[in-house]
Order: C-alpha cells, then structure tokens, then sequence
C-alpha cells in the first residue's frame, strides 16, 4: 500500500536533532485527530500537494506537513486542523505542489477562503486576499496549454481558529465546468 508522509512536532522533540523526519502513515489514515482523512487516494498515489502547517497566521513556527489530495477543506466543526496545532489559535498553511491543465484554453482559478489567502501560479502572485475575511471568493484568468507542468504555491491562514476556517481551490474553462482542482491534475513534485 502506498503511503503518506506527515511529520509532526513531538516527533522532532523525540528525535532531539534538526532537520525534517517523515513517518508513514497507510492512505486512508485519518489524522491525529481523528476527523479528517489527508494524503492522496489509492488510486492517485503521486498526485496531491504538500502542505505544510504553522503556527500563527505569518508562518512564525513551522510544525508539521502533509499530503493533501487537493485544496478543498473546511475545519468549521474541529478547533483547529491538527493536534499538532494549539487550539484556538492562528495558523497558517503553505501548500506548494504543481498542477496540469488537460486542456489548451482560458481558464479561470479560484480560491474560497476564511480568512487570508494568496495564490502564484509559476512564481507570480496572482490571488491576494491576505485579510480576516468571512469566507470569499477570489479569481484570476489565466491561458494555458494542455499538458506544460504550472508551478503552484498557495498560502492560507485563519485568523482565530474559532470559526469559519475554510479554503478551496477551483478552475472553470470554457470546456471544464467549475470544479476542485482535481488531484489527477496536481502532483507534489515535477515527474
Ligand atoms: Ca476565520
């Protein structure tokens, strides 16, 4: 069975040595908490982003990463992601991954957010909604061709961990009707 990778902050402490160590988890697993499942699906081992997770919504302490499938996840019902993070309290997400297009067209990509996002396509900033924000909807057009790898970074934060932590990515095209960037489309590293 295929596996997921996730690091989290007592490990290290274990360990006693910098640097990063990552534990393998079986797909499917849920996360510590218990509520939400991460990595990709059996049948898309090699496809997903790298997430990784920190305290406070500026990216001040870095805890933990993970594969995610995608970028559609809402955290309303649980006080924060992971039991890697303190409850109530901010932190922020930096998922970094490469997604491509399976189509030769204009495509719109949007992010829904509660609260900050921003978005780069290829290193260039092209989403920024970096404010506390009930959740809402930002977009950017952009042409692509079918097939060519885009390199994706997108950043998150909640501001409170009380309520409303959301966020999700989207893309519409003229023959593509709006939908998740599907995880056979994203991949954590360049093939
Ligand atoms: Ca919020």
């Amino acid at each position: 069975m295929a596996s997921v990778r996730t690091e989290g902050r007592s490990d290290r402490r274990r360990r006693g040595q910098a640097g990063r160590r990552w534990l393998q988890l079986k797909i499917g697993s849920l996360s510590s908490d218990g509520s939400l499942p991460w990595g990709p699906s059996k049948e898309n081992p090699k496809h997903g982003l790298l997430a990784d997770f920190y305290i406070g919504r500026e990216f001040q302490s870095d805890q933990f990463a993970r594969q995610t499938a995608n970028i559609n996840l809402n955290w309303d019902n649980v006080p924060v992601p992971d039991k890697e993070l303190p409850e109530f309290k901010p932190y922020s997400v930096r998922w970094t991954g490469y997604f491509k297009p399976t189509t030769t067209e204009t495509y719109t990509i949007f992010t829904a957010s509660d609260d900050g996002v921003r978005l780069w396509i290829d290193d260039k900033l092209v989403i920024d909604n970096w404010t506390c924000h009930s959740e809402s909807e930002d977009a950017v057009q952009v042409s692509l061709n079918s097939g060519v790898f885009h390199r994706l970074r997108l950043e998150y934060f909640e501001a409170s961990g009380l309520q409303g932590q959301r966020i999700r990515l989207y893309w519409q095209s003229p023959t593509i009707r709006k939908e998740y960037v599907p995880e056979q489309c994203l991949y954590y590293a360049k093939p």
